[in-house]
C-alpha cells in the first residue's frame, strides 16, 4: 500500500480547523487533526509545502518510521508548528492503519484499560453566582470532574470566563484583544471560589481549576497551599513551565496536585517535571505532542513516576483529536481525566464521528481507525477566518503571560 495524495483542509465551522487527509492507492484514507489555535494557517504551510510531499509514494504502514523521518529528517527539532503537523500525519497514519486492520485504535493500542474515560466539563461564571450555577448544571449532566472559573471582583476580563455568558471561546476575530491582570485580585478571590464550591455542593466531584501560567513560582506554593482545604482533584499551569526547575519551589510548599502541559509539543518539555515528580499531571494532548506515537511515548514514561494523563480537550483542538484522544485515555493505563468542551454544533456536523458523551463520561466507538470523519463538501462552506489569542497586561500595562 501507497501513500498517493495528502491534502490540507481549513475550515471554520464556528471557528478555524485544519484538518490533513492522507489516501493510499487502495482508497483507504485517514485523517489527523493540525489545529494550532491562531497560528493555523503556519501548520498548513508546513504541512503543504515541506510535509506532503514527502509522504508520497511511502508506505502507510511505516508509522514509526515515517515519525522519525519527519521530527529527525528535518534537522530542526521541536516546536508547537513542527509537532503539531508531525501530529496530523501521525494520527491519520494510525486512522489508515485501524481502517485496514478493521480494529478500533483502541484495540491497535493494547485494548480498554477500562469501561469508558472520565471527562471534566467547564463550569465558568462571570460572578461568583454565575459560577455556581453552572456547577450545578454540571452535576445535573453527571459529571464528576469539574473545573470552576469565575469572573473576580473589580477585574474586567478574566481567562476561562466568556463575555456574554454563552460558552467560552478565547480566540476574537479582527484585532488581537488585550486583557488587563491583577495577581493580587486573583490571590484574594480565588480561594473564596472554591470555598463556595465545597460549602455548596460537597466532596463528591473533582475540582479542578486553571491558573493559566499567570503566578510566579512562588505565588503559585502560596496558592497551593491557601487551597489546600478545598482538596483540588489539579491546579493546572500554575506558572510559566519552561524552566522546570521552578516547580521546586512549588512542591516544597504544596500538596495541591498540580496539571502542566497543554502547550508542550515534545517529552523533552516535561522530562524533568516527571523524572523529579514535579507535577502529578501531563496535559500534553495528541495533536500539539506529535500525535499518537510521541505521546504514548510521553504517558509509558510518565507512568515510572506515577503521573497520570490529563489530556488537553479544548474546543481548539478538532472533533478528530477528540476521536483519537478518547482511544488513547481508554487505552493508557495511567490516565487521569480527559477535558471535553463540547463543539460548536457545525463542528459536529463537519466532522461526523463515533465517539459520544454519556453522563461525565465519553468513549471512543467501535469504528475502525480513529472512527472521526471529515465531510469535505461541508467543510468547503465555512472558510477560514483569522482569529487571534489575547494577550494578557498587568494593570501597568507590562505584557504579561496570557
Ligand atoms: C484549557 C486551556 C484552553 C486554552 C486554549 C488556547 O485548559 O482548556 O487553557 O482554554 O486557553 O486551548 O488555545
Ligand atoms: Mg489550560
Amino acid at each position: 500500500m501507497k501513500i498517493v495524495r495528502a491534502d490540507v483542509i481549513v475550515t471554520c465551522p464556528g471557528r478555524n480547523f485544519v484538518t490533513l487527509k492522507i489516501v493510499t492507492d487502495e482508497g483507504v484514507y485517514g485523517i489527523g487533526d493540525a489545529t494550532l489555535n491562531g497560528r493555523e494557517l503556519a501548520v498548513a504551510s508546513y504541512l503543504r509545502d515541506h510535509v506532503c510531499p514527502m509522504l508520497i509514494g511511502r508506505d502507510p504502514g511505516r508509522i514509526e518510521d515515517t515519525w522519525q523521518l519527519l521530527y529527525r529528517g528535518a534537522y530542526w527539532r521541536r516546536g508547537p508548528v513542527t509537532m503539531t503537523a508531525i501530529a496530523a500525519v501521525d494520527m491519520a497514519l494510525w486512522d489508515i492503519l485501524g481502517k485496514v486492520a478493521g480494529l478500533p485504535l483502541y484495540r491497535l493500542l493494547g485494548g480498554a484499560s477500562r469501561d469508558a474515560v472520565m471527562v471534566y466539563g467547564h463550569a465558568t461564571g462571570r460572578d461568583l453566582g454565575e459560577a455556581l450555577e453552572r456547577y450545578a448544571e454540571h452535576i445535573e449532566a453527571g459529571y464528576q470532574a469539574i473545573r470552576v472559573q469565575c469572573g473576580i471582583p473589580n477585574m474586567r476580563s478574566v481567562y476561562g470566563v466568556a463575555k456574554s455568558g454563552g460558552s467560552y471561546e478565547p480566540a476574537t476575530k479582527g484585532a488581537v484583544e488585550e486583557q488587563r491582570w491583577s495577581t493580587e485580585k486573583y490571590l484574594d478571590f480565588v480561594p473564596t471560589l472554591f470555598a463556595a464550591v465545597r460549602e455548596k455542593f460537597g466532596f463528591d466531584t473533582h475540582l479542578l481549576h486553571d491558573v493559566h501560567h499567570r503566578l510566579t513560582p512562588i505565588e503559585a506554593a502560596r496558592l497551593g497551599k491557601a487551597v489546600e482545604p478545598y482538596r483540588l482533584f489539579w491546579l493546572e499551569d500554575p506558572t510559566p513551565a519552561e524552566n522546570q526547575a521552578g516547580f521546586r519551589l512549588i512542591r516544597e510548599h504544596t500538596v495541591t496536585p498540580i496539571a502542566v502541559g497543554e502547550v508542550f509539543n515534545s517529552i523533552w518539555d516535561c522530562k524533568q517535571l516527571i523524572e523529579e515528580q514535579l507535577i502529578d499531571y501531563i496535559r500534553a494532548t495528541l495533536t500539539h505532542a506529535g500525535g499518537i506515537t510521541h505521546l504514548k511515548r510521553v504517558a509509558e514514561f510518565a507512568s515510572l513516576y506515577q503521573v497520570r494523563t490529563g489530556c488537553h480537550g479544548a474546543s481548539d483542538l478538532s472533533p478528530v483529536c477528540m476521536g483519537a484522544a478518547l482511544h488513547f485515555d481508554l487505552w493508557a493505563p495511567n490516565f487521569g481525566v480527559q477535558e471535553y468542551m463540547g463543539f460548536p454544533e457545525p463542528a459536529l456536523e463537519v466532522f461526523p464521528h463515533a465517539w459520544r458523551f454519556e453522563r461525565g463520561t465519553m468513549h471512543p466507538g467501535e469504528a475502525p481507525g480513529h472512527g472521526v470523519d471529515i465531510d469535505e463538501a461541508l467543510a468547503a462552506c465555512y472558510p477560514y477566518e483569522s482569529a487571534y489569542l489575547p494577550v494578557a497586561r498587568l494593570e501597568d500595562g507590562t505584557l504579561w503571560n496570557w
